[in-house]
């Protein structure tokens, strides 16, 4: 059974590229003829690895093609999750298997609603990858990725298939706290990185910015029932912080490319979910404005 890759970017790149090195059936699935065709003439995917890189020449079909799929990777952004499922849907076999590494909240739910009766997994991934040209894609960060479905802790059979390509993962049957933790992260350290204009480490300078940030953001998880996802999160947030101290957030970098945001899908999500549990948090609500705001100056979408 072949793994399909919609969302040939950074980290679909990087996942198929593991995948195919292993003799794992993989096949990358490309928005339209033109691509598949400037995909053809390069010959494959290059995954640039500690400075050494490898071609590797996937297989590839497109959008269009009616060939059914089982087992599908989603790799695009979380605001283009949805209308890529939507146009595959019909290429789905009853009992296919989606897994979604898109980070924040909200576009797991919009794919699962399209996709009635198909098990839709969610994952979030600290792995970290960057194009540095068109099909190429270097491996710059080592990380993991936890998978779960949260309508069943049944482990999919296929982890043998990451297993084989080593792709550091983990079953994780609480899924859902794992990825309301890592939105409340990215919430208390992405936007000061863009509104301050700093890297990660620079934000010691705003710690009680912070510090109150993660006092809404963990009222936040526990009225929308994560309080184990609450737990320790300012102390995690600093920790994150020192780690990653040298580092620009990927906010940050979306931003100073000209590229748009996942705002929608973290901040934007954190305030919508405040509403809907009517906690209070005047903070996390004014930091949305912030942002937006910026990233109207900037001329990038406010979504
Ligand atoms: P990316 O922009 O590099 O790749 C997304 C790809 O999806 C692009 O090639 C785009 O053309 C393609 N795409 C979008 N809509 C499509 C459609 N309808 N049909 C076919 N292709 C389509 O993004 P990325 O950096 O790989 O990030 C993907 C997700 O993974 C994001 O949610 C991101 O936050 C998350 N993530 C990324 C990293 C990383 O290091 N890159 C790490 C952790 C999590
Ligand atoms: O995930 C991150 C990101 O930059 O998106 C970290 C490093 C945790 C910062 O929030």
């Amino acid at each position: 059974m072949s793994w399909h890759v919609l969302g040939a970017g950074s980290l679909g790149s990087l996942w198929a590229c593991r995948l195919f090195r292993a003799d794992v059936p993989v096949q990358l699935v490309l928005r339209d003829p033109q691509r598949l065709a400037a995909y053809r003439q390069k010959g494959g995917l290059t995954l640039v690895e500690q400075g050494h890189s490898q071609l590797y020449p996937i297989p590839a079909s497109h959008l269009q093609d009616s060939a059914p799929i089982e087992r599908l990777l989603l790799t695009c952004k979380a605001y283009d999750a949805a209308e890529a499922i939507a146009a595959v849907a019909d290429r789905l076999a009853p009992g296919a298997e989606v897994l979604l590494l898109q980070n924040g909240l909200g576009s797991q739910d919009e794919v699962a609603q399209l996709l009635p009766g198909r098990r839709c997994l969610p994952a979030s991934s600290t792995e970290g990858a960057f194009r540095d040209g068109d099909w190429r894609v270097v491996f710059a960060g080592q990380g993991h990725t936890w998978i779960g479905d949260p309508l069943d802790a049944t482990p999919p059979g296929w982890l043998n298939d990451l297993q084989r390509s080593q792709i550091p993962h983990t079953w994780s049957p609480d899924i859902l706290s794992r990825l309301w933790r890592k939105l409340a992260l990215n919430c208390a350290i992405n936007p000061l990185t863009v509104l301050h204009d700093c890297r990660n480490g620079e934000l010691v300078r705003y710690h009680e910015q912070i510090d109150a940030l993660c006092g809404e953001l963990a009222q936040l998880l526990s009225g929308c029932g994560q309080a184990e996802a609450a737990t320790d999160l300012q102390q995690d947030v600093w920790r994150v912080i020192e780690a990653t101290a040298a580092n620009y957030s990927s906010m940050y970098q979306d931003v100073a490319a000209g590229r748009r945001t996942e705002i929608s899908y973290l901040l934007g999500y954190a305030c919508a979910a405040a509403e809907r549990a009517e906690v209070q948090l005047p903070q996390l609500k004014a930091l949305h404005l912030r942002l937006q705001e910026h990233l109207d100056g900037h001329g990038l979408p406010r979504y």
